[in-house]
């Protein structure tokens, strides 16, 4: 199995994880945009939204409003790379969670503006 996401799924490849179920996962991305800026996934293995069954994707906002609370943050972007021209770099499906910190309070307790 040579999917990068698979591999940190199964801790073969080391990760910041925020949450795991059995069909979902969550972990801090390697190259944030904004600080805690997040990486939502289905377990299931697939490159992208048409591969990944309809049970497999009822977790996703739920778990990507967790985070999000957690963290204290209130302004954020949600957004899904489906394809190449879409910018999708890595095969396979992920929902970015990307805080946009407010520049005086940052993103709430323990959250620092960047
Ligand atoms: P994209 O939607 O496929 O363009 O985004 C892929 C994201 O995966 C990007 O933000 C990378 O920083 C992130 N990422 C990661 O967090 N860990 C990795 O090992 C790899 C990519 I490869």
């Amino acid at each position: 199995m040579a999917c990068i996401f698979c591999k940190i799924i199964k801790g073969e490849i080391p990760s910041m994880k925020l949450f795991e179920s059995d069909k979902t996962f969550a972990f801090l991305d390697i190259q944030p945009l904004s600080y805690g800026h997040s990486l939502i996934i289905p377990k299931h293995h697939g490159a992208k939204l048409t591969d990944i069954p309809d049970d497999q994707l009822h977790e996703i906002l739920p778990v990507a409003k967790k985070i999000a609370a957690a963290s204290g943050c209130n302004d954020y972007n949600i957004l899904q790379n489906n394809g190449r021209l879409a910018h999708q770099v890595v095969d396979h499906v992920h929902f970015h969670m990307i805080p946009k910190p407010n520049e005086k309070e940052g993103l709430g307790i323990g959250w620092p503006a960047q």
